[in-house]
């Protein structure tokens, strides 16, 4: 620019930018026809506090950015909102598709207007823009799928991104795409599944086996990992003497599941919500403790997660008990403390939160809400929850409806009555994609 030349217009696009498609090349090239352009780079958070959390961390979004033609600088948008970055930078125009008038983002449309205003920015939104919708993006990540690597270091970036980790049991491929694929729109965010649970309750009820550290749940480990990108949280009941859980820990990690979940029982274990009556051994705290500093010395990651699981309430060994636990586990060197309870109401589980938030050195707390399931996640993120785990309900639901339908093919010496309880044959033959 000359002296007499007017000052290059300023370009402010907000993007997530999680696969880079021809229609974002096309988009900054527009939007540099105008000015100027930085891109608004919406952080991990940003987008998980709207929808799922993108695929490629923020730093690699960032470089894969930095170097488009046309993009003058790439800055960090902590949120969804554009507004704080739009008062620090005051561009003449924000240029965004079309499409966000109506849906979640359509209130994030509003205030970039209006803030616009007090310095006569302008919104520009070209209407002949190639889509790159959420949804479109999900499906083609699923289809490139995933590696273990990436897949491991999610669970540590949703802690880091999100104020609670929504996690949701599968036992089997399809019920993994459930978990990977179910989502629900509420007013400003699309809602998911964050991370997948494997169970060792439903993986043993489906092989139609006790909860005993009985069945060999690889396999089941194997037809998930096919058919999600999602972390994937490994219940590893006891984990077996320590002399085996080292194994399992790597068995796990090199597979890419992101944390196993132990329990402080020893012998035969029985499954938690038996609670007093199945007569279980509660671990000693030094025995515990060096099952998991063991683990951590096995992983070969920083990034996999051992999660130690207390048994105290639901043994009836106290509260006291349960605590002393938790500092003896972290001490350890635990990534993660689950508290289980089988009390009707959160009370227990709520009175452990508060105790816990006093300790110098806390690690993330999971809970388990299968008996009191009329508390919500917001509830116990408040009290400090970081993971809340929905241990068995696929398993649960499909049960009674499976006795359901066999029960009206008894009834009625034929099928027709349960049709209406069935998927139609069209949609369950095209379900699953044939692969190319
Ligand atoms: C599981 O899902 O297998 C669990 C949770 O370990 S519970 O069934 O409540 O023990
Ligand atoms: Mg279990």
């Amino acid at each position: 620019m000359n002296s007499q030349e007017e000052p290059m217009k300023t370009v402010y696009i907000a993007m997530s930018a999680d696969l880079i498609t021809p229609s974002h090349v096309k988009i900054i090239q527009e939007a540099s026809k105008l000015g100027e352009v930085t891109i608004g780079l919406l952080t991990d958070s940003a987008v998980a506090g709207y929808q799922r959390l993108p695929y490629m961390p923020y730093d690699e979004r960032k470089i894969v950015l930095e170097n488009m033609v046309g993009v003058k600088e790439v800055v960090p948008q902590d949120t969804l909102d554009h507004v704080p970055n739009l008062l620090k930078l005051k561009p003449d125009f924000v240029f965004h598709r079309h499409d966000w008038s109506t849906g979640v983002l359509r209130k994030t449309r509003q205030r970039v207007i209006d803030t616009l205003k007090e310095w006569g920015g302008e919104l520009v939104e070209p209407e002949h823009m190639p889509g790159i919708s959420s949804t479109s993006l999900s499906l083609a990540i699923r289809a490139v799928g995933t590696t273990p690597q990436m897949r491991l270091g999610m669970l540590k970036r949703l802690l880091e991104a999100k104020p609670v980790i929504r996690v949701i049991e599968a036992h089997s491929g399809l019920t993994g795409l459930i978990a990977e694929t179910v989502a629900v729109e509420t007013d400003d965010q699309v809602r998911e599944f964050d991370a997948i649970w494997l169970s060792s309750l439903t993986d043993s009820a489906l092989k139609a086996k006790p909860d005993i550290e009985y069945v060999d749940r690889m396999n089941a480990v194997g037809d998930i990992l096919e058919t999600t990108t999602k972390p994937i949280i490994f219940d590893g009941d006891t984990g077996g003497v320590t002399e085996h859980f080292v194994f399992m820990v790597r068995t796990l990690e090199r597979l890419g599941v992101s944390a196993v979940i132990i329990e402080d029982k020893k012998g035969l274990k029985r499954n938690s919500l038996f609670g007093t009556d199945a007569g279980q051994v509660q671990d000693t705290i030094e025995d515990f403790a060096l099952k998991i500093s063991s683990g951590k010395q096995a992983q070969v990651t920083d990034d996999f997660m051992i999660i130690a699981r207390i048994e105290s309430l639901i043994l009836k060994a106290g509260m006291d008990d349960a605590l002393a636990r938790a500092k003896g586990y972290i001490a350890a060197g635990a990534n993660g403390i689950m508290i289980h309870s089988k009390e009707k109401t959160a009370d227990e589980v709520l009175t452990f939160c508060k105790e816990y938030a006093k300790f110098p050195d806390r690690v993330p707390l999971v809970v388990v809400p299968s008996t009191y399931s009329q508390t919500t996640e917001d509830e116990l993120a408040k009290a400090g929850v970081s993971i809340v785990i929905y241990a068995n309900q696929l398993l649960r639901s499909a049960y009674p409806a499976m006795v359901n339908v066999a029960e009206s093919i008894l009834r009625h010496g034929r099928a027709s009555e349960a049709e209406d309880l069935c998927m139609p044959i069209k949609e369950i033959i095209s379900l699953i994609p044939e692969r190319s």
